[in-house]
């Protein structure tokens, strides 16, 4: 047996960090995957990361094309040839074009590969550009309602400043914010910790105690799903009633204030947004309310850190804007110790002088919500075209959009679906032409910060792929050849990536990159989001039409929908409002992130979904309603579909509330029953008037499993 050697590269998947991976490699083999001394606790890798070698090497790893032979949906397919499986997609693409136009197309491609060459999003949409255009969708099902409040209200998706800034931090709130897990840069979680550490004050307001709140013994302040809107208003209330809010502040650098303060104080509608108002609709003590907004007016400066789960809501965007204002209010903007909440948490910190190149012509697009919809229905429901082809790439649609019962029928409507995997997924099931690609461990790539950041890592081809085995980038280029068109790619994998550095000014040449773990990225000092628009905001006014942070946003007031105020403002939750909805399912049900996977990814890889929690968390006040005790089994439902869990009884979520994370793999069982626990049975596919993804805006009921040959009701 040859010595072994390391090698470096990163994840690219859609992880919420971007971390640096050692791999032991001997005779072409994975020894083993660790992290480099070099990282320190910077982007030191998780468990993801470090099971990749079980991911590679996975039994049931896809290695040749796959033709189906039975039902669509049966998961009954044949392997073929690579040159038979591209002549048949390129005859199909070439004919959907002739018969029904480009539009016929509709491209399903999504963030599974972050690599800045082997993009998923870029080489799909590049070779579908020059094909002649598609249709494809719009909108983040993770923060599309943070998105839009970033460019409402700053005119700018870059709010995010370096975690070094919560060590300056007076007060710190995370507010539906689980960073433990969700990562948010590899460097959060031992910033948090830090900062717990000395001794500052946590607070974390979320539906569950949250692995972070735990962790960090954080206080916990227990609220209802999709109700944090009104929180955060009663608390501006506080803030105004009281007088603490930041008067310089709030005159200098923003408008619309007294628009706001009309609606909070009930001088427009004659209801005063106090915190006795937003008890009964939050659930959280008027005491408690009070309490934190005055902790947060008064000790400055003071950081409220938002996740996107309470934005993945019915009107998730009203999240996003209430709190960038208390940000805002509190003069919490632009300064060390501060923080921009309810943004984007993105920088262009970091960037590349080139990427793969990105698509000319913009197609027309539905919203990843809508999907189901826009292939059920095409034209007559409003939309651009009627679908005859799907094509899939990096994408678990089936198991990770909204509403998966609807999903079964969309997926039977167009004539021909191509998928590109490395796993038979729910949605791959569906395929007539499977196409198996490469890992990111068997090529070459650059992975730069989920969100952006000061660092960018050269990913060293680890090991081989499987005989025949091509990167998304080859299929496409090798159909691209199949239908005559010359400008898809004409360069190795090498050339572009030594193009992209050449076209970076900060970048050391290619050979030296290569070589080191990772380039660190310069920066003059921390980096806080906005600093010159508030040190200086003669000269850096803010991008938005007024120069301002605009509390009052102009451009939501030219959208001029009823349902999105130019101004921010609670509105209640649409099953909610539905009273027999709320009567049949009376408990609501959120699903966070995985620990253990990426979106669903990684549910079939046996060490990782050992140590998953696939757990229904029910509080012990509705599992005793329910006669349900820990460790039951029980079944989850609504109108819309049917799932088996475990439960987990436990206190560390609020009543009326259950959760079941996002990504366990959808299996089918008998009479529509979902045996493997994959939650978007149970969503609803409407997206929020901003086109937020709400999947987090559920009711269900739960009961214990019925026993075989049982006939109850
Ligand atoms: N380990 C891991 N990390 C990931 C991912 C993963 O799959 N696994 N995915 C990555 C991706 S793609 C994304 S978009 C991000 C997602 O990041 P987020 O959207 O921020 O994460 P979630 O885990 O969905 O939810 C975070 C917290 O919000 C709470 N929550 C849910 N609904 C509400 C609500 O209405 N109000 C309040 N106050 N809290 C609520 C949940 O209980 C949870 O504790 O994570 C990224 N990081
Ligand atoms: N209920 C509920 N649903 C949710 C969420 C939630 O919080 N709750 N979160 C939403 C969010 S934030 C997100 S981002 C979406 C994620 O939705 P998806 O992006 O559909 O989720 P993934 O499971 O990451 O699917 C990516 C697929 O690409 C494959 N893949 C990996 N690498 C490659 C590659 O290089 N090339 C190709 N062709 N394929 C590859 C993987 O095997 C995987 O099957 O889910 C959303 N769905
Ligand atoms: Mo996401």
């Amino acid at each position: 047996m040859s010595s072994s050697k390391t090698i470096t590269t990163s994840c690219s998947f859609d992880c919420g960090a971007r971390c640096l991976l050692k791999a032991t490699v001997a005779d072409g083999r994975i020894l083993k995957i660790g992290s480099p001394h070099a990282s320190g606790s910077q982007m030191k890798p998780c468990i993801r990361g470090l099971s990749q070698k079980e991911v590679v090497t996975a039994p049931d790893r896809l290695t040749r094309p796959l033709r189906r032979i039975g039902e669509r949906g049966s998961g009954r397919f044949e392997p073929i040839r690579w040159e038979e499986a591209l002549d048949r997609v390129a005859s199909e693409l070439q004919q959907v074009k002739d018969n029904w136009g480009p539009l016929a197309v509709f491209l399903m491609d999504y963030y599974a590969n972050e690599g800045v060459l082997h993009n998923t999003r870029q080489v799909a949409h590049r070779f579908f550009d020059l094909y002649g255009g598609c249709t494809s969708a719009w909108g983040s099902t993770s923060m599309e309602g943070a998105a839009f409040a970033a460019d409402t209200t700053f005119g700018s998706q870059f709010t995010a400043s370096n975690r070094d800034n919560l060590l300056q931090s007076e007060l710190i709130i995370l507010w539906g914010w689980d960073p433990l897990i969700s990562r948010f840069r590899p460097e959060t979680a031992a910033r948090l910790s830090e900062a717990a550490k000395k001794g500052t004050p946590i607070v974390c307001v979320d539906p569950r105690r949250n692995h972070t709140a735990r962790r960090l013994s954080a206080q916990w302040i227990p609220i209802r799903p999709g109700t944090d809107t009104a929180m955060l208003i009663a608390m501006a209330q506080v803030m105004i009633a009281e007088g603490i809010y930041d008067q310089r502040f709030v005159e200098r650098y923003t408008i619309g204030f007294a628009d706001f303060k009309a609606y909070v104080t009930g001088k427009e509608d004659s209801v005063a947004k106090t915190p006795a108002w937003a008890e009964p609709l939050t659930g959280v003590p008027a005491e408690d309310i009070r309490s934190l907004a005055v902790a947060y007016a008064t000790r400055k400066p003071a950081a409220l850190c938002t996740g996107w789960a309470p934005g993945r809501t019915d009107f998730g965007e009203q999240f996003h804007r209430a709190a960038m204002i208390l940000g805002a209010m509190t003069g919490n903007i632009g300064i060390a110790g501060g923080h921009v909440a309810g943004g984007t948490d993105r920088t262009d910190l970091g960037r590349l002088g080139k990427s793969f190149p990105a698509p000319v012509k913009r197609s027309p697009a539905v919203n990843v919500c809508q999907v189901y919809d826009a292939l059920l229905k095409g034209k007559s429901g409003g939309y651009p075209s009627d679908i005859k082809l799907l094509y899939v790439v990096g994408c678990n649609l089936l198991n990770q959009f909204l509403n998966l019962n609807k999903g079964l029928a969309a997926l039977k409507q167009p004539e021909f679906i191509v998928v590109h995997e490395l796993f038979m997924t729910p949605t791959a099931r569906f395929a007539d032409i499977v196409l198996p690609v490469t890992h990111y461990l068997e090529q070459e790539d650059i992975g730069l910060p989920w969100l952006g950041g000061p660092y960018r890592i050269f990913m060293n081809r680890v090991v081989d792929p499987p005989a025949g085995l091509q990167s998304d980038l080859a299929i496409f280029t090798g159909l691209a050849r199949r239908l005559g068109i010359a400008d898809y790619n004409r360069k190795s994998d090498r050339g572009w990536l030594e193009d992209f550095v050449a076209a970076t000014q900060d970048m050391p040449d290619f050979d030296t990159f290569c070589h080191m773990p990772f380039h660190p990225v310069k920066t003059d000092g921390p980096w806080i989001a906005f600093t010159k628009q508030i040190e200086d905001p003669g000269n850096h006014p803010f991008p938005t039409p007024s120069g301002r942070i605009e509390i009052y946003s102009c451009k939501i007031a030219d959208m001029n929908h009823p349902q999105i105020p130019a101004v921010p403002k609670y509105m209640g939750p649409r099953e909610e409002t539905a009273g027999r909805c709320s009567a049949l399912y009376p408990l609501q049900l959120v699903s966070p992130h995985a620990r253990t996977r990426v979106n669903s990814q990684f549910d079939n890889i046996a060490g990782l979904k050992q140590q998953a929690d696939d757990r229904l968390w029910l509080n012990p006040i509705d599992a005793a309603r329910r006669c349900i005790t820990d460790g039951d089994r029980a079944v989850v439902f609504n109108a819309r579909g049917r799932l088996r869990t475990v439960v987990r009884v436990t206190d560390r979520i609020i009543p009326g509330v259950v959760s079941l994370d996002a990504g366990a793999w959808y299996r089918p069982g008998p009479e529509g029953l979902d045996e493997g626990g994959c939650v978007n049975v149970l969503t609803d596919d409407r997206m929020s008037p901003a086109g937020a993804f709400p999947c987090n805006s559920c009711r269900v009921e739960v009961e214990l499993e019925r026993k075989a040959g049982s006939n109850e009701g």
